[in-house]
């Protein structure tokens, strides 16, 4: 189950790699620029390793305590919502990009123009354009499927690779993806096919796919855990976040549909209303440098960071090697529509009977 708060981490420095404590290092060394005695409420919807480390990093570097909750995407939004008239979170960092749209449309986030946003990729700063300043790119990767080499040869069966591939009889029950109610990652899947097929031939698709899942997990990571332990054969997640599994020992390798497929564009926000404006701002600045971005790879996360300068570790997926759709993340990123892809999955997919 995911930690919902960092007290309840089990990152041990045995997991952190060399990289990381080095870039962590690099970063204590700097000076304390935005130093004050204060605190940041922050909701952290990447890997607990990144969130305990960008923290731990912060607040040693910066002399601001955080006070960090760990929630996915869909999760962390209803936080906001519910916390609209009395907001106790500051930053919501990372998570996937269309519930950071949601926020923006839903005036929970706060304008504010980055100095930064020049050296960041241009997809970054689009998803900032289209939500009129309120969320920032923080980082992108593109969905696709994990496989467990072990259990795929034992079971004797081939690598998926096409979406059509998982609708094959003998993937009956041996494939997770998450519940797009809770997960961005399911939500990013659902929006993806819909653009890649049309949205009839999506759920045509999904209602197909629905007898070979055997689990909907609550969160976007989970189906790649499972495949990497050896729980279930394949899974529906995010590439970049295979290597990571696989630098741990475990039997698993990624692969993007060549079919086509979407990409997230992981996002920060300020909440508007924030109690703590100015150590949420000095976060915010902190995260979009190339030295904080860092810290993802240092801690095994392999997403394409959004800052020009930060150095790329070869495990982050080559985008030039993906045939990637035009994801319209304006539109996917709207409550109405999703809410109602959302609702309709519940009804017409979720609903069936395996
Ligand atoms: O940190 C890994 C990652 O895949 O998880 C994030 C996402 O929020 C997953 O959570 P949910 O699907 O449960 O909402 C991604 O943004 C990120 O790349």
């Amino acid at each position: 189950m995911r930690p919902n708060s960092l007290s309840s981490l089990s990152i041990s420095t045995r997991r952190l790699t060399l990289s990381a404590i080095a870039a962590a290092s690099a970063l204590l060394a700097a000076p304390a620029v935005w130093a004050q005695s204060s605190e940041v409420n922050i909701i952290c919807s990447a890997q607990a390793a990144w969130c305990s480390m960008i923290a731990t990093t912060f607040e040693k570097s910066q002399g601001v305590k955080v006070n960090m909750t760990l929630k996915g995407s869909g999760e962390a939004i209803a936080q906001l919502m519910a916390e609209k008239a009395n907001p106790k979170t500051d930053v919501w960092f990372g998570g996937t990009g269309d519930p950071h749209l949601q926020a923006a449309e839903q005036n929970l986030s706060l304008e504010y123009k980055s100095p930064t946003l020049p050296k960041l990729h241009e997809w970054a700063q689009k998803q900032a354009e289209q939500s009129g300043y309120k969320t920032i790119g923080i980082y992108s990767g593109p969905l696709g499927f994990g496989y467990n080499t072990e259990l795929l040869a034992k079971k004797k069966l081939s690598i998926p690779k096409t979406w059509n591939d998982l609708l094959k009889p003998e993937f009956k029950g041996e494939i997770q993806s998450a519940n797009p109610a809770s997960s961005g990652t399911a939500y990013t899947m659902i929006a993806t096919l819909v653009q890649l097929m049309g949205e009839e031939k999506a759920f045509e698709y999904l209602k197909k796919l629905h007898t070979n899942i055997g689990a909907y997990t609550r969160s976007g990571t989970g189906p790649i855990k499972a495949v990497a332990r050896g729980e279930t054969t394949v899974s529906i997640s995010f590439v970049h976040d295979g290597p990571g599994e696989k630098a741990q020992g475990f039997p698993i390798e990624t692969i993007t549909p060549s079919d086509g497929t979407g990409a997230e564009i992981g996002s920060m926000s300020i909440v508007k209303g924030a109690r703590n404006l100015a150590p949420a701002k000095a976060f915010y600045e902190w995260a979009l440098t190339p030295s904080a971005q860092a810290l993802g790879a240092a801690t095994l996360q392999f997403q394409l960071p959004s800052h020009k300068e930060t150095k790329v570790d070869p495990r982050v997926p080559d985008f030039k090697k993906i045939k990637l759709i035009n994801y319209d993340y304006a539109k996917y990123g709207q409550t109405a529509e999703r809410k109602r892809l959302i609702q309709r999955w519940e009804r017409e997919v979720n609903s069936l009977p395996k």
